[in-house]
C-alpha cells in the first residue's frame, strides 16, 4: 500500500474516533448535529503534534469509500455520516428500505441477538448492509466466525419502523425485533 493510502487510512481512523466517539481527545466540541469547524479540528490536532491539514481532511472526505464523513454546504465544517456513540441529532430523513437488509455479526452473539433482536449497543443506531458480502465484512471486524442475518426491512417498514440511509452502503434503524431476523448462512464454513 502506498504512503498516501496509509496516511489516508490513519487520518480516516482518527477522524472516526474524534467525530463519532471521543471529540475530547482533541479538546473539540461537536455541535448538536455532530459538526465541528475543520479549522478548529486541524488546529487542535496540530497543537497535539498531529500533522493534519485542511487539504488532507478534505481529501479523506472526498475519497472515503463508504462516505464516512461529510462537509457542510459552506465547506467549513465536517461531521461523521454514521457510526456515532456520542449523542448527536443528525437530522436524518427517513428512507424506504429495500425489502431485505443484512447484518454481519459473530456466532457468539447469536443467542442474545435471537432473543433480544439487534440493539444499537454503544452506537446510536443498529447498522445494516445492502448485501451479504458487505455484511460479512462488517462481521469480520468482530471475529472469524461470522454469521449473517437477513432483516425483513420491508415488513418492519410496513409495521412503522423508520430507516435512514446516511451513506451509500449504510442503513440505520433503532432496533430490529427478533421476529424480523433470520440467519442466512448458518451452515457455511467461516472465512479463513
Ligand atoms: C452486536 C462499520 C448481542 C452486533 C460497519 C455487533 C458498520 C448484539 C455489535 C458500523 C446485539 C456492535 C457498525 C444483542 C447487536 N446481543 N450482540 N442483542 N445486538 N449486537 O461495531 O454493526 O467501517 O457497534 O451484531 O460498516 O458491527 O467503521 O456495530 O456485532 O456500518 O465506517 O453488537 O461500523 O463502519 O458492534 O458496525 P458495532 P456494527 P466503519
Amino acid at each position: 500500500m502506498s504512503h498516501r493510502n496509509t496516511d489516508h487510512r490513519n487520518v480516516s481512523t482518527f477522524l472516526s474516533l474524534v467525530l463519532r466517539h471521543r471529540p475530547e481527545v482533541l479538546g473539540v466540541r461537536l455541535d448538536p448535529a455532530g459538526w465541528v469547524e475543520i479549522e478548529a479540528l486541524v488546529a487542535a490536532a496540530r497543537a497535539r503534534g498531529r500533522l493534519l491539514t485542511r487539504e488532507l481532511v478534505e481529501d479523506v472526505v472526498a475519497t472515503s469509500p463508504k462516505r464516512r464523513f461529510e462537509l457542510s454546504a459552506d465547506k467549513r465544517r465536517i461531521r461523521a455520516t454514521y457510526g456515532h456513540s456520542v449523542p448527536v441529532n443528525l437530522g436524518l430523513t427517513p428512507a424506504a428500505p429495500p425489502d431485505t437488509l443484512f447484518h454481519g455479526t459473530v456466532r457468539s452473539r447469536l443467542p442474545s441477538i435471537l432473543q433480544q433482536g439487534l440493539l444499537p449497543q454503544a452506537r446510536l443506531y443498529v447498522h445494516l448492509s445492502e448485501d451479504v458480502a458487505t455484511a460479512r465484512q462488517v462481521g469480520r471486524r468482530h471475529g472469524r466466525d461470522v454469521v449473517v442475518l437477513a432483516v425483513d426491512a420491508g415488513r418492519m417498514a410496513d409495521n412503522g419502523w423508520q430507516f435512514y440511509h446516511p451513506a451509500p452502503t449504510i442503513w440505520l434503524t433503532n432496533h430490529v425485533p427478533p421476529n424480523d431476523l433470520q440467519v442466512v448462512n448458518d451452515d457455511e464454513q467461516p472465512d479463513t
